[in-house]
């Protein structure tokens, strides 16, 4: 497939504004335009296409038919935002996407003022655009009030920034509203009577095809069956739009079951309209005009099709949602130099069908990232225990913790950063009930070019302050799988965290050993100084500690800490530098500082790992060196640190 690669409309758009000086009908060659741009781009940088090829018309439409960026656009997710990326100034800096220095891949406050909220984790946008609706309400209040006791403003118009109500507009995927916080906004919306537009981008995709019954509910609603009953109360909510009405008996033909009102929409508070086709862009437009006039909460549901116009990313949109740099005629990605090894993800992936086979308790959850997580094969062999959730990690952990009650023995898959959302639900529905969950805790620590929102910077803190919990990080890939098997001997709440990517290349042994509980490794005996490593650290210092004579340990456990060993080690060390891919805040060495401290010991403590700062994107290997947390870093790190407490000494 050939893209074409000249851009006569998108030359002329610099932002929004440029956008709205072309006529309607020179939309659909724009649509054209900035898709294969999107295709190009992406295929140089990588990055998220599927979705922001689907979502190419309704991008421009909304920057078309509303004030951008005085009307406030709201994304959820935001990688579905190329497209509003490129129309909105930003198309030159498209080539930095997802680097280093460069454009984030999801909308960021700090980038452009189009990106009105920071995004990565979804289901946020209905509760975002109510906010900015709220408080658009509430300025207009305190501005007309403050007029009417002004006696020098009486009679003059409203300041510039309250002329016309301000517009806020929410796009939402199907995926994104499988998640309960998108219920709760709506739930609000509808109750306050928001003046909001909340646009359902329905392309029965979440990464992996969508699941649960909100799904088959609007597939329902696009198959037609609901227009027979309902086309009556439609014509009466459209009654009070005229061209709108009009509008959906010109499209009646080609647009899957018409405009239909939902009854569950309605119910929650909603004017609701659609299906309409999320790739008429003209229409879109039409229908965009029409419900920017209409008070209250307006729902209106798109259909798209994600990697809609490139052959590649509509046949398979789940290997195109996110993607390395690719070519664009075959939609191949570029043969990397992966090394043969298998992926953290992969070892856990292998573990849980194999333990699955000796434990029919065993049951697998996902919140929606089957194949992130390494969940394919073993939906395939045990489709009955494996349970994708939908974006919907809190659900996912309490529904863990009611396995539990009736005597599962529940995994939950989970990244680290997602892993935050169900921290209530860890708390108060696992650990108090000290229920025997396994979390399998994926890309913890850094995770590269998706940026700070999706980094696991924080699951050893945010656990390590709870009772009952047992949590590991292992060296290597074999560590992983043993402690993983370990995680499923223990009689209440355990997890296992480690990093996207490879390991260090340890063969990963066939048969499983439990490791003794709280039990750390002694892996060489030096002098003076100690390095106390946890997870992904333990590698990397191994040959310092070899070079320069320290003793290494391989912790193993964040809790419960080797307190024998690490009494031992304060007693026989000058220096203690514990070692970590977790913030240093509340991480694993401020456990072992706060332990030692305790005892009364008086031995010197220094604390490595990532910085209190919230790292942006770039690839994992420049943040582990940003953060000195590569070879190199951890040198310099060591090497000062023994430098300075030499120096102390010393001086004392
Ligand atoms: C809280 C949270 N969990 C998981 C993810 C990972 N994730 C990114 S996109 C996506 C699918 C979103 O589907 P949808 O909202 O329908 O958008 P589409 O990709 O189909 O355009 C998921 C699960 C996330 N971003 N946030």
């Amino acid at each position: 497939m050939t893209i074409a690669t000249d851009y006569p409309l998108l030359d002329r758009i610099h932002a929004p504004s440029d956008l709205r000086k072309l006529d309607v009908h020179q939309l659909p060659a724009l649509s054209h335009e900035l898709r294969n741009f999107v295709v190009e781009s992406v295929s140089r940088t990588g990055g998220h296409l599927g979705s922001s090829l689907g979502t190419i018309e309704l991008t421009i439409a909304i920057h078309y038919a509303y004030n951008t960026p005085r009307d406030k656009l709201v994304w959820d997710v935001g990688h579905q935002t190329y497209g509003h990326k490129i129309l909105t100034g930003r198309r030159g800096q498209m080539p930095s996407m997802r680097k280093q220095g460069g454009l984030a891949g999801f909308p960021n406050r700090t980038e452009s003022e189009y990106d009105t909220f920071g995004v990565g984790h979804s289901s946020t946008s209905i509760s975002a655009a109510l906010g900015m609706a709220l408080a658009a309400r509430l300025r207009a209040v305190n501005s007309r009030s403050a007029q009417s006791t002004d006696p020098a403003a009486a009679g003059q118009a409203l300041p510039d920034s309250n002329q016309g109500a301000e517009k806020v507009v929410a796009v939402i995927g199907d995926g994104a509203l499988t998640a309960g916080l998108a219920y709760e906004a709506l739930n609000h919306a509808g109750g306050v009577k928001a003046d909001m537009l909340v646009i359902l981008n329905d392309n029965d995709m979440s990464i992996s095809p969508n699941v649960g019954a909100m799904n088959k509910y609007l597939a329902r609603m696009l198959s037609g069956k609901f227009v027979s009953g309902a086309r009556e109360g439609s014509k009466r909510v459209l009654s009070h739009v005229p061209s709108m009405l009009e509008l959906a008996r010109r499209t009646e033909e080609h647009v899957k079951g018409m405009v239909v009102p939902s009854s569950l929409f309605e119910e929650l508070g909603f004017n609701y309209f659609g299906p309409v086709d999320g790739h008429d862009v003209e229409s879109l437009v039409a229908v965009l005009r029409n419900v920017r006039e209409l008070k209250g909460p307006v729902f209106l549901h798109v259909v798209t099709r994600k990697g809609q116009g490139y052959e590649f990313a509509e046949q398979d949109p789940l290997a195109l949602h996110a993607i390395g740099p690719f070519d664009t005629a075959t939609g191949k990605a570029h043969k990397s130099s992966k090394s043969n090894q298998p992926t953290y993800t992969q070892v856990f992936g292998r573990w849980l069908c194999d333990m699955a086979d000796q434990d029919e308790r065993l049951v697998g959850i996902t919140p929606a990232m089957r194949e992130g997580s390494g969940m394919v094969a073993f939906e395939q062999q045990f489709p009955d225990r494996y349970f994708d959730v939908g974006i919907a990690e809190q659900h996912a952990v309490t529904l863990a913790a009611g396995l539990a009650c009736g005597g599962m023995k529940p995994v939950v898959a989970i990244y680290s950063t997602f892993f935050q959302r169900s921290y209530d639900q860890l708390i108060h529905d696992v650990v108090i009930q000290n229920l025997p969950v396994v979390f399998a805790i994926d890309r913890a620590g850094l995770v590269g070019p998706d940026g700070p929102t999706h980094a696991g910077s924080f699951d050893f803190s945010f656990m390590r302050c709870l009772p009952n919990i047992v949590i590991m990080a292992p060296a290597d890939e074999n560590e992983c799988r043993q402690m993983l098997y370990t995680a499923m001997q223990i009689d209440g709440p355990s997890s296992v965290r480690y990093p996207r990517g490879n390991g260090p290349g340890v063969d990963v042994e066939e048969t499983m050993i439990a490791l003794p509980i709280g039990k750390a490794q002694l892996r060489r005996e030096g002098k003076r100084i100690a390095l106390l490593a946890f997870g992904t650290m333990v590698d990397p210092v191994q040959q310092l500690a070899e070079e320069m004579d320290f003793t290494l340990v391989n912790m193993r456990f964040v809790k419960p800490l080797d307190t024998e060993l690490l009494e031992q080690i304060a007693l026989s060390h000058d220096l203690i530098i514990t070692l970590e891919e977790n913030a240093v805040a509340g991480g694993a060495g401020a456990g072992i500082l706060e332990y030692l401290s305790q005892t009364g010991s008086t031995t010197a403590i220094r604390m490595i790992g990532l910085p209190d700062e919230f790292v942006d994107h770039g690839s994992r290997e420049e943040l582990l060196e940003y953060c000195k947390l590569d070879l190199d870093g951890l040198r310099q790190q060591i090497t000062a640190l023994v430098a300075a407490e030499t120096l102390l000494r010393e001086v004392g």
